[in-house]
């Protein structure tokens, strides 16, 4: 979504704003601060230590009260969840302190049963005075957190803690934030926010995430948060300077070291990957500006006379009547047409999504908006009253995520909407959530409908007063609209531009406390009225603003971003980046948003972008097209790159399985699988699908090659079949990339399930499974299979087929537990030993049958096979 008319204002207010809020002092630590000693007796715990602290506040210049109230004694609790999971909160003694609530978190905060006394693969090391501790991993003694030396603040609205590292560490996340992969020296502030991802801003969500892979090894720390924060990494320290709350941290430090294991114990915290259905690995196509429903059929039939394939169609607010959630435009998307459209593509095998906001309009004839009034639902003023702010359909009201009545109210407008309209799913925007205005601005103004951003922007000066003459809910004592530490939100004040901060949820919750988990509850409640309404298959949601642990509800897009070179390019960043941080459903927009697209953007961006977990086409209002029909160039790079997504569909389902079930990451960095490495450490330009494909794109204008490293080991050439590289060192090679090529690498060793690609996923997924083997240097392959019916919410039967290929013999095994009769009827083995092959030999003991190959260079095809995927087989070749 689009948010064209106040982009001016908004550049105006982010570069006032940069000025003010990034000083010397934002980099730099509170050297002057009394810091914390240990007072009274460490005790031991049944899940590890409390160690109680003081104000060190004896000492000479010893500064307190630095930006808000410091409280004198804490509590820190240590407790080792598990062999891999440290917890250290440290909070106040006296518990007044706002923490994250439990609910609607979900499983956040796990019970623990038994903790890890033994096996620990860290220690907690502290000192007395002044107070700081140590992690130390235990396998090597590597000290992975270090608080020692630096300053320890506490006070009501501020907190900071720093940690040393190596010098230029490999240190990645924090965010949500448009930067290169690895961080270097920068601020990253932490506070949801509606903008078109400028570089190293903060903008929709909130994670407080980080890893650090040293010496080949990586380890975690999440700082579960939800106040507003700038987090500082320069070389030698990481520094959190958090407005509010407690320091509750956790520190992960799986044995095994890999990215991969480090992946597993995050999710194990904050839960794991939500699991796609098949349709939704399929091509999305969008555009923020179709006038009317004929406009977005014509599109889909267009689609369909290109032979791109397009799976799921979506359409923006342009369909809402007067922007109105719930509703339909009576003129140019009546809601006849509306459903019609629906089943036209049901039955054409596609499927249907559409935007809905959180904001809604202040009407009193809007029955989503009475409805919500009598059951008191909607986010207050300090006085008691609704507040409203203003979003597309001119005042709104805002769900309070957290009262009671929420689950029923929402479930009941998300049920009849997607009933009426009979949608796969929905996309929730807005939710950061975003306010054109300034606080409570219609206030008083029930019913005067759309206005324009010219009109809201004129009037901030009094939506200002109006703010401050507010106040403070009650008995609140902080500073909640103006807190004395600034963080550096590109939106100035803290509450511009969204819910302000004094504004009050149920239970008398400041939205200062809660504002960063906003998109997070809304995803919570949106998942759960999609399975209400049908819970039996997977719902399907896209959110745009998300917080730890936001994965397990939703899929994400990068938001709005420009169609420019430089983030085509940054967009394997923020999709890495939500990798690691669980949210393995997500891509950006392919072809841009913001700004015009070029034929020969376009064409690169689709290449990339049809390998992105989540792939979708979107534009914004007000520019030239971009579907990729358009252009000859890029409709035929579209179909070559989207024929290779759908032949990889059982291997993308199969890493999203694995991604469900563990936490891992369906596109990882090359450094994350290869950590010994660190020439690999800042590459952000190729990417490994899995572990089995390297993808290296084009990102620069003009250019018809592509300067890639390649990790140890041989390196097929997907289309050639031709080895690339066979190395036992990282080798740079330039690729040749002409303008409809995107050069795509199969990893020596591994086996990767495919199928034979259609137009739709769902003829894509009625073809045979086919095998495509690459052998290494021993001649050795392996790789995975998992199988289910694509759309249950809760899996009845699946199957969990692993594959050996060695001495001449593929070996499949493991759970075959699907009870719909799949079929396996090529194989292709590509390695030098491959072409030697003549023959295929198919059973144990009966039913033997040879298979006559059919050479390719550097590979061998048998086909013909009728194998059932329902019991073990081996298949030998000669
Ligand atoms: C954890 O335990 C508490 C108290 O026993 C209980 O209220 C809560 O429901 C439990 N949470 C989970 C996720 O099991
Ligand atoms: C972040 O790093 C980039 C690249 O070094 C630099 O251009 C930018 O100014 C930095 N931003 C801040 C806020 O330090
Ligand atoms: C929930 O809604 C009902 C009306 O349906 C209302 O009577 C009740 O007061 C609401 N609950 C709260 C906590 O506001
Ligand atoms: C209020 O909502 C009704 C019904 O959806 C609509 O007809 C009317 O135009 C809206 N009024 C304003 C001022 O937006
Ligand atoms: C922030 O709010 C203060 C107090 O109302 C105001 O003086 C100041 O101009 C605002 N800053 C920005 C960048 O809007
Ligand atoms: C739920 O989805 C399944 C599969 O698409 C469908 O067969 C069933 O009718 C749906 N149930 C409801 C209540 O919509
Ligand atoms: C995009 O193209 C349209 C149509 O040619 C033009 O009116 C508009 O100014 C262009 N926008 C930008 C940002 O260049
Ligand atoms: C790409 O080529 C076009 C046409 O020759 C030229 O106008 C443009 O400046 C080139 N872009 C870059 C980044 O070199
Ligand atoms: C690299 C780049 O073009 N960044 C721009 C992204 O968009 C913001 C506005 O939303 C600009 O300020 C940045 O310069």
């Amino acid at each position: 979504m689009a948010k064209v008319s106040y982009i001016f204002v908004a550049i105006a207010l982010s570069f006032s704003a940069s000025v003010l809020g990034l000083t010397k002092e934002t980099y730099e630590i509170s050297s002057n601060a009394a810091g914390y000693m240990i007072n009274g007796q460490v005790e031991n715990t049944n899940a590890g230590l409390r160690i109680p602290l003081t104000l060190n506040s004896n000492q000479k210049n010893a500064a307190t009260n630095l930006y808000g109230k410091t409280i004198d004694n804490l509590i820190v609790n240590v407790e080792y969840e598990t062999e891999e999971r440290l917890h250290v909160k440290i909070s106040d003694a006296q518990n007044k302190q706002p923490v994250v609530p439990n609910s609607p978190l979900g499983l956040i905060r796990p019970n623990i049963t038994s903790y890890a006394f033994e096996n620990r693969n860290y220690d907690f090391e502290y000192t007395a005075k002044p107070f700081g501790f140590r992690v130390i991993r235990n396998s090597d003694k590597t000290i992975v957190f270090d608080t020692t030396n630096m300053p320890l603040v506490f006070e009501d609205q501020y907190l900071e803690l720093s940690t040393s590292i190596p010098k230029d560490a490999n240190i990645y996340g924090f965010g949500e934030v448009t930067a290169p992969f690895k961080r270097t020296s920068n601020v990253t502030t932490i506070w949801a926010r509606d903008k078109p991802d400028p570089f190293y801003g903060n903008i929709y969500g909130s994670h407080p995430y980080y890893s650090e892979v040293r010496d080949g090894k990586s380890h975690g720390v999440f700082l579960l948060s939800s106040h507003g924060m700038d987090v500082i990494t320069v070389d030698g320290r990481i520094t959190y300077k958090v407005i509010g709350g407690i320091l509750d941290f956790y520190f992960f430090v799986p044995k095994s070291g890999t990215a991969g294991d480090l992946s597993i114990a995050y999710t194990d915290l904050i839960g794991k990957p939500m699991m796609p259905a098949h349709w939704m690995l399929g091509w999305h196509h969008c555009r923020y500006g179709y006038h009317d429903i004929d406009a977005v059929e014509t599109v889909v039939k267009k689609y369909k006379e290109a032979n791109i394939p397009l799976q799921t169609a979506w359409i923006d607010i342009d369909y809402m009547d007067q922007y109105k959630d719930f509703t339909s435009d009576p003129v140019n998307f009546p809601i006849n047409r509306m459903v019609d459209f629906g089943k036209t593509l049901h039955e054409d095998g596609q499927s249907y999504v559409v935007m809905v906001d959180p904001a809604i309009s202040a009407n009193s004839t809007y029955e989503p908006y009475t409805r919500g009034v009598d059951m008191s639902v909607f986010i207050k003023n300090p006085d008691g009253t609704d507040y409203i702010g203003a979003v597309w359909p001119g005042y709104t009201v805002f769900p309070d995520w957290w009262h009671p009545n929420a689950t029923a109210y929402w479930e009941k407008e998300i049920i009849d909407w997607v009933n009426l309209l009979g949608v796969d799913g929905l996309w929730i925007d807005m939710n950061e959530p975003s306010s054109f205005c300034l606080g409570s601005c219609g206030s008083g103004k029930i019913n005067a409908g759309l206005q324009s951003q010219k009109v809201l922007d004129k009037e901030h000066a009094a939506q200002e007063a109006a703010l401050n003459a507010m106040g403070n809910p009650k008995g609140e004592t902080r500073n909640l609209l103006y807190p004395k530490y600034a963080i550096n939100n590109g939106a100035g004040n803290l509450s511009e531009h969204t819910v302000a901060t004094t504004a009050v949820h149920y239970g008398n919750v400041p939205h200062y406390d809660i504002h960063n988990l906003y998109g997070y509850a809304e995803s919570y409640h949106t998942r759960n009225a999609l399975i209400k309404h049908n819970d039996s298959i997977r719902p399907f949601i896209l959110t745009r603003s998300s917080f730890a642990g936001s994965g397990k509800y939703a899929g994400h897009w990068t938001g709005d971003n420009h169609s420019l070179w430089s983030y085509l390019k940054t967009s394997i960043a923020n999709v890495l980046n939500m990798q690691m941080f669980g949210i393995t459903y997500s891509g950006s927009d392919v072809c841009g948003f913001l700004e015009n697209t070029t034929e020969q953007l376009c064409t690169r961006w689709m290449e990339l972008g049809s390998f992105y977990p989540f792939a979708r086409n979107h534009n914004n209002k007000g520019q030239i097209d971009q579907e990729p029909y358009l252009w000859k160039s890029t409709a035929e790079a579209s179909r070559i790159a989207l024929n290779i997504r759908y032949t990889l569909l059982p291997y993308y389902y199969t890493l999203f399985e694995e991604s469900n079930r563990l936490g891992t990451g369906v596109w990882r960095p090359l450094f994350f699988e290869y950590p010994n490495y660190e020439e690999l450490s800042s590459n952000d330009v190729q990417v490994l699908l899995g572990s089995d494909i390297l993808i290296s794109p084009v990102l620069y204008e003009n250019a018809t090659t592509v300067d890639a490293q390649f990790p140890i080991g041989i390196w097929y050439d997907w289309y050639t079949h031709e080895v690339t590289v066979n190395n036992d060192a990282v080798t740079k090679v330039t690729l040749d990339a002409p303008l409809a090529h995107i050069p795509l690498h199969i990893r020596g060793g591994s086996i990767i399930p495919a199928k034979t690609p259609k137009y739709t996923v769902g003829e894509t997924y009625a073809t045979d499974y086919n095998l495509i083997i690459a052998l290494d240097n021993t001649g050795s392959a392996s790789g995975r299979l998992y199988i289910d019916d694509g759309e249950s919410l809760n899996v009845a039967s699946y199957s969990d087929i692993n594959f050996v290929y060695e001495n001449g013999q593929l070996q499949a095994s493991g759970k075959f537990g699907y009870s719909k009769p799949e079929k396996l009827s090529s194989v292709t083995i590509i390695g030098e030993k491959a072409s030697q092959l003549k023959t295929a030999t198919v059973g144990n003991t009966r039913a033997k049958k040879t298979y006559k190959s059919k050479h390719t260079g550097n590979s061998v095809v048998f086909e013909g096979f009728s194998i059932d995927l329902t019991q073990t087989f081996t298949i030998k070749f000669n």
